[in-house]
């Protein structure tokens, strides 16, 4: 009965406008007449949110009264960018917007531009869980995400000087998207002591006393699924002083400044996103801020379950959570403790709850990045928990032993404490024992971490416990939004846009390869998605690019691994070709534009490096009368989600050239290819999985493979390499000056030279350069070049995040979507 009362929002133009004009002139306060373009998006969003929230609320509802199994996506990062384009689409309303906002004199592409990225993420990780949400709702699974809201996102990126210099990123000044709940809190405790005692009944207890507190404050942020009503929520979570606690009891005995400072101290926590991919610092605020999102997300996911009034033993036929890489496994910890410590379960009860409870995405298996935290450091912070991980570990080492009795030093290795000085707490370990299901995320990946990093673990509870689900990418965003104009011709070709919702439906598009009139306007897109990116570079770093010439990007964070070092060398031996070039030689080049992005972690030095030569490569060839349009070199400043929506429809080849076996997956490989570029990259992460689907013709794979890896590094560890002749000629004109005072590049060469080469670039030095040849010849053949763009297309069906949840759902979550109408 309650639907005969709620807003229905608006369907024609007409309705827009008038939603739209009296959000600018009574929510704003503004007059139509000095209307903005910002505030025009305010407008635009309002009017939007309104539509939202009517099927949110709709979704909320129906889930509570479904009584069906929910899963939670605990992620410290969600990767958002832009809502307004993302909810215009999926509510299918973005026509009449457009239309509207035209009568009222604006562009859409301006106000949609009018946004701040939320940029609550690093990178793949944090863009991944932003991907899964989109999914989730489109899906309609009852799923909610759970992350921190931080005051400041990733750190806006500024080149100076050929610098990377770091601006924060403040972008909660207007964010129409999110609902402070105020009412919506948790207590969350730190610090204190473990009182132990016997209870009326004769038992022993554990009560965790003392310390302080710190409020954590919901603030919910709709999630709209593609064409459907379902709705879901991402609750993120504030820091904020317990009121009433300490600061007001000093605030009147006037310690004004105590009292704020324990204010600040409080806010803190969720003031920042840590800005290392791929490294782990111990840092203590680091530790707060994971507890502290675990704690307020576990007591409400506790107290949502306890209102259904069930008994504890069916909590995981209601709950499913999944860890978003190790950052959330106290959760597993603080489960445990609610359940014994506050419920009065017994241990072994509670820890089955537990254990079918979460399960554990692995997302790297670099060793720096693998969490472990110093037992002191715990102790002090979480005293109880500390405990509770002493007594799930000795239950763990107790059952090792009994399988494998024999085996002493076993049970060293698999410990979730490492015996260092100080000892510390494996949180990978811990997330394994107190999961039933450990996922990679692509093939090799998976499949890796079970034979290197967690291979004692398939021994003891075998190989079922782990398992392989291959990231995705949602064509939402990634095609839809990104490529509108591609979009629109495969749904010419496809009779309609359900290919948006069931990605296999791509494969059609192979009827259409020698079709002349669809390959001919395929290729008009690419061009125009590249001449719109050259007037992104020419307006941004005031260099003319050819949109003729190949476009090769390189854009993700900045990291040895990742290899741009690899690829800025390349770029040097190109430019030294040029160089020695007759004209005539110069007239049978393919002219290249080599296109770099992403930021380096603030306190990483050597990828601030690459940084550095990269840009001072560019200042040199750009300007070369001799080099001309055969290759241009660009560092495009602050690379974000929404650049990489202008990015990736521009992209005639994307390089994707870790070195084999440190690349987890990787997902603007994907995303490149399903707007029709090519890649070159090493047989590493999805890049497998893209050429199984696409085919071996259509992709170029260079260099040694995972299993030749640890070789290599010996071979080099003892003097057995020897430096690539090509390679020791680019360092040549590095270390002569070439691109201004070499000793600001020494660092980078000598990790080569001199340091082991640790990731191999000279090894594939020779035949990245060798691919990139090959890639100039094939590119001269347009017709052929196009031909395997869409061949690559219509094959990428598979790599939708939809094909991803779904595994998720069926083989580790073991839930139903939901039909909002019903
Ligand atoms: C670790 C740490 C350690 C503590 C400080 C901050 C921090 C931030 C991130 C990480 C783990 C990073 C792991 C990661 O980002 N993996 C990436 O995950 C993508 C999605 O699965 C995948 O496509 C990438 O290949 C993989 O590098």
């Amino acid at each position: 009965a309650w639907r005969k009362f709620s807003a229905s929002g608006f369907k024609t133009k007409e309705e827009f406008e008038k939603e739209f004009v009296k959000h600018v002139e009574t929510t704003l306060a503004r007059s139509l007449f000095n209307c903005d373009e910002l505030a025009a998006y305010s407008g635009t969003a309002l009017a939007f949110r309104d539509r939202l929230v009517i099927e949110w609320n709709k979704t909320q509802q129906r889930q509570t009264f479904a009584d069906q199994k929910r899963v939670y996506y605990l992620s410290l990062e969600f990767l958002m960018g832009r809502a307004l384009d993302n909810a215009m689409l999926n509510v299918g309303l973005k026509d009449v917007a457009q239309e509207g906002l035209g009568d009222l004199g604006f562009r859409i592409e301006d106000v949609i531009s009018q946004e701040h990225d939320a940029a609550l993420g690093n990178g793949g990780l944090g863009r991944l869980a932003a991907c899964f949400l989109d999914s989730m709702a489109s899906l309609n699974y009852p799923a909610w995400g759970y992350g921190l809201r931080y005051r400041y996102g990733i750190f806006k990126q500024e080149i100076e000087d050929g610098y990377q210099v770091e601006i924060p990123d403040y972008w909660l000044d207007f964010n129409p998207w999110e609902f402070p709940r105020h009412d919506v809190t948790v207590d969350i405790q730190f610090y204190g002591w473990v009182r132990k005692y016997t209870d009326d009944n004769g038992k022993s207890v554990s009560s965790w006393e003392g310390g302080e507190i710190v409020q954590a404050v919901a603030y919910d942020v709709p999630i709209p699924g593609y064409r459907t009503p379902t709705t879901n929520n991402l609750r993120l979570w504030s820091s904020k002083a317990a009121s009433g606690e300490f600061d007001f009891s000093k605030f009147n005995a006037g310690e004004y400044e105590s009292a704020v400072g324990d204010q600040q101290r409080a806010e803190t926590i969720s003031a920042v996103l840590y800005p290392n991919d791929n490294l782990d610092r111990g840092k203590e605020l680091r530790l707060k801020q994971q507890y502290f999102w675990c704690a307020a997300s576990l007591y409400d996911i506790v107290r949502r379950f306890k209102k259904t009034e069930r008994a504890w033993s069916s909590f995981s036929d209601q709950v499913a959570i999944q860890l978003n890489d190790t950052h959330p496994t106290l959760a597993i910890v603080e489960l445990q403790r609610i359940l014994v410590d506050i419920e009065g379960l017994e241990w072994e009860e509670a820890w089955n709850i537990v254990t079918n409870t979460f399960g554990y995405t692995n997302h790297t298996v670099l060793p720096e990045a693998l969490e472990k935290w110093s037992v002191p450091l715990f102790q002090n912070l979480l005293p109880r928990h500390l405990q509770i991980i002493y007594d799930i570990n000795l239950f763990f080492l107790q059952s090792v032993e009994r399988k494998f009795p024999k085996d002493r030093e076993m049970l060293s290795r698999v410990s979730i404490i490492e015996e260092s000085q100080p000892q510390m707490i494996r949180m990978a370990y811990l997330a394994i024992v107190g999961s039933h299901k450990v996922n990679g995320v692509a093939e090799l990946h998976s499949d890796l971490i079970k034979t290197t990093i967690f291979k004692e673990f398939v021994k003891i509870y075998g190989p079922d416990k782990f398992t392989n689900v291959t990231n995705g990418i949602t064509p939402r965003r990634w095609l839809h939004q990104a490529n509108p104009r591609l979009s629109e011709l495969i749904a010419s070709k496809l009779g309609g846009y359900d290919f948006l919702k069931d990605l296999t439906l791509l494969n059609k598009l192979e009827h259409f390869i020698d079709d002349k009139d669809f390959k001919r306007e395929w290729a008009e897109i690419k061009y125009a998605n590249k001449v719109r990116l050259a007037q992104h570079i020419q307006k941004t770093t005031s260099v003319s690019v050819n949109p003729r010439a190949l476009f090769d990007v390189q854009v993700k964070r900045i990291h040895e691994y990742k290899r741009q070092q690899l690829n800025i060398f390349g770029v040097i031996h190109r430019y030294l070709a040029i160089k020695s070039m007759s004209a005539e030689e110069r007239k049978k080049l393919t002219p290249r534009v080599s296109i770099f992005g992403g930021k380096a972690a603030p306190g990483y030095w050597m990828a601030k490096t690459i940084i550095h030569l990269i840009n001072k490569v560019g200042e040199v060839v750009n300007k070369d009368k001799d080099v001309g349009d055969l290759l241009k070199v660009i560092f495009l400043e602050d690379y974000n989600v929404s650049k990489a929506e202008i990015i990736c429809p521009a992209s005639d080849i994307s390089e994707h050239i870790s070195t084999a076996g440190t690349e987890a997956s990787g997902t603007s490989n994907m995303k490149f290819v399903l707007n029709g570029g090519l890649i070159i990259g090493t047989c590493d992460g999805a890049n497998i999985e893209i050429t199984r689907e696409t085919g071996e013709q259509n992709i170029f794979l260079f260099g040694n493979l995972a299993e030749d890896v640890e070789d290599l590094r010996h071979a080099h560890y003892y003097g057995k390499h020897e430096l690539d002749p090509e390679l020791k000629k680019v360092f040549d004109v590095i270390n002569q000056g070439m691109f201004g005072d070499q000793s600001a590049f020494s660092s980078l060469v000598n990790a080569i030279v001199e340091h082991g080469d640790y990731y191999l670039v000279s090894d594939d030095f020779r035949s990245y350069c060798e691919t990139q040849d090959l890639i100039d010849e094939t590119f001269k053949d347009q017709d052929g070049w196009v031909s395997k763009c869409i061949t690559s297309v219509a094959r990428m069906g598979f790599f939708s995040s939809d094909r991803c949840i779904q595994e998720y759902a069926e083989s580790i979550w073991n839930i139903e979507p939901l039909d909002v109408e019903k």
